[in-house]
């Protein structure tokens, strides 16, 4: 056999692996292992709680869609429930959802919360506040909850709530807040519906009532360590995006998606001159991004700096390269599972929260030997 046709042999050997359609194939080259820390229902979101010159300690909060609020050790799966948490409004995608620590917890013990609550004549409204989470003191406990925004206009349905939580470098507070199923009104600047909102972290608006706007379902928001702000937003059919977020800029929907609506019409494409801001990336078949974490740790030195989205419909753990301004797909590992937080630890392992009413498991990763 001449050195070539060995060549072709082994790059046929490894294409027929490489082909192979099983899922088990596929999660045979993670580079990470999973372990099971601990399970919740329905759980939506989770943050780790900084501590006193540290970053992030073994002590993660996790809300549960229905109304709760946990305190896990990551070290031993320990689980502690939240009393003194508010009334949560629970209707469709809407219930517990955000749960972020002020970046100086250690000092003012202050945790941000998002959920629906309910107006007049069935509507309801997503909202933000923060209260003081005391610890040491037998079971934890919120004190002194304090809203401190209102979505505005509330309206029927329970979809597209959004209300993700992410503090700035500066220490203000860009939040999400989605369109609500109501599409047009993500293009009017006088309402909230569709918008990312810059705040104080107690609740002043900075530079008027939006920094951008045109969102529909923004589930993810991550500041790099550029400094840059990203965004990662349920589209309709085939259009989830990943976006850059720039101060005043226009996202185009529900003028301009590279997907479609679900009823099958046509929503014209992003394109150079239309007015509207076009993802960096995005996804057909839609992946459903539920989160977004910009990766800082050290632990896995190939996603430092880097996007890990989870994906719910995609079932998947996706890997996309950040460089600067730009964006590349890396990698979409199946997990089997529908994947409702992505976080990061102490360590740098990172967290996985699956969606689920009831077994949804939070799950470690940490790299393959
Ligand atoms: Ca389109």
């Amino acid at each position: 056999m001449t050195l070539r046709l060995m060549q072709a042999a082994l790059l046929l050997a490894v294409g027929a692996c490489g082909a192979s359609p099983s899922r088990s194939q596929a999660s045979g080259q993670r580079p990470f292992t999973t372990t099971e820390v601990a399970r919740f229902n329905a759980p939506w979101a989770m943050d780790f709680l900084p501590g006193s010159g540290v970053p992030k300690t073994n002590m993660a909060l996790v809300t549960e869609k229905a109304g709760k609020l946990w305190l896990v050790d990551v070290g031993s799966g320990q689980k502690q429930e939240v009393v003194g948490v508010p009334r949560v409004h629970v209707q469709g995608q809407g219930g517990f959802a955000e749960v972020v620590a002020h970046p100086d917890f250690a000092g003012n013990q202050r945790i941000y919360l998002s959920f629906p609550e309910a107006g007049p004549n069935g509507t309801s409204g997503a909202t933000i506040g923060y209260g003081r989470l005391i610890l040491g003191q037998g079971q934890p406990r919120l004190e002194g909850y304090k809203t401190i925004w209102r979505q505005q206009p509330k309206v029927t349905g329970g979809a597209h709530y959004s209300e993700r939580i992410a503090f700035a470098p500066d220490g203000t507070m860009f939040i999400t807040s989605g369109e609500r199923f109501q599409f047009a009104p993500a293009q009017n600047p006088n309402v909230d519906l569709g918008k990312i909102i810059h705040m104080t972290a107690e609740g002043q608006r900075i530079g008027g009532n939006y920094y951008t706007l045109g969102h529909r379902n923004l589930l993810g928001i991550a500041f790099a360590p550029d400094g840059r702000l990203w965004e990662a937003e349920m589209g309709p059919m085939g259009g989830d995006e990943l976006n850059l977020i720039v101060k005043g800029r226009n996202y185009g929907w529900p003028k301009a998606s590279n997907g479609s609506n679900y009823d099958g019409s046509d929503i014209p494409d992003h394109k150079p001159g239309d007015g509207f801001e076009p993802p960096k990336l995005w996804w057909n078949p839609s992946i459903s991004p539920s989160s977004l974490l910009i990766y800082s740790g050290d632990l896995f030195p190939q996603w430092k700096g880097d996007a890990l989205i989870g994906a719910l419909s995609g079932e998947e753990f996706i890997h996309v390269r950040i460089r600067g301004d730009q964006a590349t797909k890396a990698d979409q590992w199946p997990m089997n599972a529908r994947i409702r937080a992505v976080d990061q630890g102490p360590r740098g392992e990172v967290y996985l929260l699956e969606d689920g009413d009831s077994g949804g498991r939070l799950l470690r990763l940490k790299p393959k030997r």
